[in-house]
């Protein structure tokens, strides 16, 4: 059945991914079609274009942004040009290569807003919507709590903001390898509900917020140049980040629930394809992307693996202005074991591990800007469309990330 249904869903992603792709390269003809009508004298142009791309970091700006269709035309594909705009106002890391001596440094801050609850059975997948009053009510004046006979759990999580700190760095090792390195500075906020009663009414409501914040896993990566088009990636996360957090609980210290947590605990590994295509001017791509993790952490679980599907569209207009649009899909797979450290699973269902796992496709637009001086800033506003998941887990309802990049030639 599982088996079944992964292969399922694995069609769909391709399905999608292709459609995708099949726009983007029949926009793009359509373009190329329409920059040839006016292409006159063009030839002295692409020569000059061609000449003045060595130093292309620091002068790529077009003579005069009022060129108008001049903008349209075809630039010549330059790789480290194009990486490092697709990395800058987009969500993810884009693997790309860069030029052997080359340094580029990047900073990220990404934040995704949950609110409320959706559930699936424990069995399988489901989105319906969830309120506190559903799921988690305690017996007034229990001692230990326990729960209303008929409900799961003693609270229920309201919000969740995740906010992510990124910062990377990448080295061009040579022609046809780069490296990365990345590191992540988390910081983790959910706001909770305790309603005491008994089986008909809620008489009292409590509300508390816990809060978990340090470095997380570090990322070495990398990345090799299989053809113009095709990068494909390797790399390693190391377990820097604590999985021994723990949050303040009606008094008491407890270990913070596995969302909380800062770091995998595990030794992971990294696998990446990545295809690009188009020019400077308008590209398109699609990366897959997976997470294995390795054996159990130290407290006795591991984490779901994680298979991820990126497609994108990006414009780039004659005054280094970009807009992007892109798809993501996501299967995020379940916990396997428990955190030996959460003494009560019921305490809420983001401490009880049966909650996890789902699958997840995301829409998004980011802008982003080149200046002259090397730098980039970028901005991308990410939506889900469709979110199904394993058991009671809180719903995403967006994610957006600021990030700055600078290219050291
Ligand atoms: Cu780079």
């Amino acid at each position: 059945m599982a088996t079944l249904k992964s292969t399922l869903h694995l069609g769909s992603f391709i399905l999608v991914l292709f459609s995708f792709i099949t726009y983007a390269q029949t926009i793009h003809a359509m373009e190329m079609d329409h920059s040839k009508m006016n292409m006159g004298e063009k030839t002295d142009k692409e020569k000059t274009k061609k000449k003045k791309s060595s130093n292309h970091h620091k002068s790529k700006w077009p003579a005069s942004i009022s060129k108008g269709v001049d903008a349209w035309e075809q630039e010549e594909f330059d790789e480290d040009d194009l990486s490092n705009e697709l990395n800058t106002e987009i969500g993810i890391i884009i693997h790309h290569q860069h030029k052997s001596g080359n340094w580029m440094v990047g900073y990220k801050y990404m934040n995704m807003f949950m609110d409320g609850m959706i559930r699936g059975t424990q069995e399988r997948e489901g989105n319906e919507k969830v309120s506190p009053e559903q799921i988690a009510r305690t017996q007034m004046g229990s001692s230990p709590l326990t729960p209303v006979t008929g409900f799961n759990y003693l609270m229920a999580p309201i919000d969740m903001s995740m906010k992510m700190h990124m910062i990377m760095a990448m080295y061009g090792l040579n022609k046809n390898t780069s490296l990365m390195f990345m590191t992540n500075y988390l910081q983790n906020d959910m706001n909770m509900v305790m309603q005491m009663g008994n089986q008909t009414t809620i008489m009292n409501s409590m509300y508390s917020s816990m809060q978990t914040e340090g470095l997380s896993d570090t990322v070495l990566t990398a990345m090799v140049r299989a053809s113009d088009a095709w990068t494909i990636s390797f790399g390693m996360s190391l377990p820097t980040g604590s999985i021994d957090e723990t949050v303040l609980m009606n008094g008491n210290t407890v270990q913070a629930p596995y969302k909380m947590q800062l770091g995998t605990g595990t030794v992971d590994f990294l696998q990446s394809v990545t295809y690009k295509g188009g020019d400077t001017s308008f590209n398109w791509g699609a990366q897959e992307s997976f997470t294995y993790h390795s054996g159990a952490n130290s407290n006795g679980y591991v984490l779901g693996n994680k298979f991820q599907i990126d497609a994108w569209l990006r414009k780039t207009f004659s005054n280094q202005f970009s807009i992007s649009s892109r798809i993501n899909l996501v299967d995020q797979g379940q916990i396997e074991g428990r955190d030996a450290k959460i003494m009560n699973s019921s305490m809420s269902p983001t401490f009880d591990a049966a909650n996890s796992g789902y699958h997840r496709a995301n829409i998004s637009i980011g802008f982003s800007k080149r200046f002259s001086s090397g730098n980039r800033l970028g901005f991308e506003y990410s939506k889900p469309i469709s979110q199904v998941v394993t058991g009671t887990q809180m719903e995403v309802q967006y994610t957006y990330t600021l990030s700055w990049s600078y290219m050291m030639m």
